[in-house]
């Protein structure tokens, strides 16, 4: 083949569109090489009266943020508390205050990835400059255990400007818990001269942040840690102080577009129901952003569910209803979002988790040496209570095997491997036959029925659901960052250096007000942290932010949600913009809950070129 093109009359040409392939592998596509220029915009407290990058100074506010039950958290972490105590800290510039030389801050990403963590170290190089040294963690908070460590050089920076993925480093789960762990971190931190350690991650890991902020300062080790809020999830988040984390914005944009080409191929090819499964583990925000910007047929959110109680087989009903009402109205189609982490949120379903939870927990050495899944299910079904075990064999064998695996390191289950949309198909499926064979118990003007004439009913008993499931999660984690998140990532990174830089220890770099040039804060990693039940044992970790249904962003998606169920009036957002009107829209969900005038225009400061000097 190749050569018969070379041969070609045209072969000047052809070679010349040969060398344009070689040189656009790897991270250089031509949409690359022009997303790498694009300007970030750096808030004024971190220039210089000369216009150069510099560290901001952060000062006490008289903000707060207390965790639930402060008295007892507060015996965990007495060093961390006693030095910093609740208070919210806040960035401004630094004026011409003497300059910090010699100082070494090594970073570290942990958990999945999400986009703009390169643009966290652009910005904590940035902020160190040339008189600092920036070392990079390699696999996360394994790689801070093994000590495998090493200097970044300005010019790796450059190349990774803009650019999405956490390949530079490297990621993992590991979590940070016996005391041999600890003082292997605190051997790395000595050995390599640690001034400072940024830890880029979501809850568990910057729960791996307040633990070893206290284990250091408690061994008498000058190291400050910092957290920087990394997850697609949006689950890492402090309300007004902390709207949201990174990536979330890239991902669910991403997500969006997918699933607003859904929605439009739906109703062109007005056969299927599109179930699309949305990673976001615990929390729903993911797919509230989703249905806000794509207006479905129905997004089941996880805390309304939990909040009304509703057993598997409510949620069926309500999904086969409205199918039913889309039929009587001619629409045979329509896409069905089922955030990741349903199951545990699904009342009997959370029990038997709880359950499963508490005796994996005990008999964890026992279990480990059993060979196959099937001897793991006959040692696991005696031991749950009765309802459990009775849930458990009812459920098909490919999701008591889901159930049934390992925790992550964190104790989380691992929900992004449970075919939940799948499992909703087939439940709809037979509700649908058992409806077609039942029509007296199911339609009628009786309440709970569906209200319907002899004819809707007799057209319904020829309904034949098509259905197509879809998972998606892992294809919104990498990409090059929105606009809004190379922002706020390179705005992080300044933040998590300047904290570092001046000693400060146990905060999370955090920005707010979006809208309005963006606030820089400092929030107490330890008023984030809550009790939690983790393999089957109370634990302290930073509390998961949920979607609460009181907030704006709900109540939006509450107000709108039986006209979405009831017309095919979709919304396809299309693909990410880096340049143009819609480039610099903030995820809907934050508009919504803190107040913005828009969702069109994020204002972080002014807009200047990353220099890196
Ligand atoms: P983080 O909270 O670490 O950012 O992870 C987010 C996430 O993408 C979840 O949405 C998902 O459940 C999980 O990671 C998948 O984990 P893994 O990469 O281990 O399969």
């Amino acid at each position: 083949m190749l050569s018969r093109i070379l041969s070609s009359t045209n072969e000047g040409k052809t070679m010349d569109l040969f060398s344009k392939v070689s040189r656009t592998a790897g991270k250089h596509s031509p949409l690359e090489e022009e997303v790498r220029k694009l300007p970030v915009p750096v808030s004024s407290v971190f220039l210089g009266k000369d216009g150069t990058i510099r560290p901001a100074v952060f000062r006490q506010t008289d903000m707060t943020l207390l965790c639930k039950g402060h008295d007892r958290i507060a015996q965990v972490f007495p060093k961390t508390i006693e030095t910093g105590g609740s208070l919210i800290l806040e960035a401004v510039a630094s004026g011409e205050s003497e300059r910090v030389t010699g100082k070494r801050v090594a970073v570290l990403f942990s958990g999945g990835p999400a986009a703009g963590g390169h643009n966290v170290l652009a910005g904590l190089s940035a902020v160190l400059g040339k008189d600092n040294t920036l070392l990079g963690i390699r696999k996360g908070p394994g790689g801070l255990v093994r000590g495998d460590i090493f200097e970044i050089d300005r010019e790796s920076i450059h190349s990774i400007v803009n650019m999405g993925g956490f390949d530079f480093l490297g990621t993992d789960r590991t979590k940070i818990k016996t005391a041999e762990q600890f003082e292997k971190v605190k051997q790395t931190v000595v050995n390599n001269r640690l001034d400072g350690l940024v830890v880029v991650g979501g809850d568990d890991s910057n729960t791996n942040a307040a633990f070893i902020a206290e284990y250091l300062a408690t061994e008498g080790v000058g190291c400050s840690v910092i957290g920087i809020p990394k997850t697609i999830d949006g689950d890492m988040a402090a309300g007004k102080y902390l709207p949201i984390s990174f990536g979330f914005d890239t991902a669910t944009k991403i997500y969006s577009e997918l699933v607003g080409n859904l929605t439009q191929d739906a109703a062109s090819a007005v056969k299927y129901y599109h179930f699309v499964k949305l990673m976001g583990r615990t929390a729903s925000k993911i797919t509230l952003e989703v249905a806000l910007q794509t207006k479905p047929a129905i997004a089941l959110i996880s805390e309304e569910i939990a909040e009304k109680n509703m057993p598997l087989d409510s949620i069926v009903d309500h999904i086969v209803r409205i199918i039913a009402l889309r039929r009587f109205r001619g629409i045979n189609h329509g896409v069905i979002l089922v955030p990741e982490g349903l199951v545990e949120f699904i009342p009997e379903m959370s029990r038997l988790i709880a359950d499963l939870n508490k005796v994996l927990a005990e008999y964890e050495r026992d279990i480990a040496d059993l060979p196959s899944v099937e001897h793991k299910r006959e040692f696991l079904l005696p031991r749950l209570t009765s309802q459990s075990a009775q849930l458990m064999a009812s459920l098909p064998p490919a999701l008591q095997e889901m159930l049934i695996l390992d925790r992550d390191d964190h104790g989380n289950v691992k929900v992004s491997q449970i075919e939940t949309e799948k499992l909703l198909i087939e439940k709809i499926r037979y509700r649908l036959s058992e409806m077609k064979r039942h029509t007296d118990r199911f339609f009628g003007k009786e309440d709970g029925k569906i209200d319907a004439t002899p004819e809707q009913i007799e057209d319904f008993k020829k309904v034949a659901l098509s259905t197509q499931s879809h998972f998606l999660g892992y294809e919104g984690r990498s990409s090059k960052p929105s606009r809004f998140d190379a922002a706020f990532t390179f705005q992080l990174g300044l933040a998590a250096g300047s904290l570092a830089l001046s000693g400060k220890t146990g905060y999370m770099a955090a920005i707010t007000d979006f809208h309005k040039g963006g606030r820089i804060l400092a929030l107490p990693l330890t008023g984030l942290v809550t009790a939690e039940m983790r393999k089957g044992k109370e634990e302290f970790v930073i509390e998961k932010s949920l979607v609460e249904l009181f907030s704006p962003s709900f109540k939006a998606y509450a107000l709108n949600r039986d006209k979405w169920a009831m017309e095919d009036c979709f919304s396809s957002p299309g693909a990410i913009q880096y340049w143009g009107p819609t480039s610099r829209q903030v995820p809907m969900i934050v508009a919504l809950d803190q107040d913005y005038p828009d969702f069109d225009t994020f204002d972080l400061g002014e807009e200047k070129q990353v220099v890196i000097e």
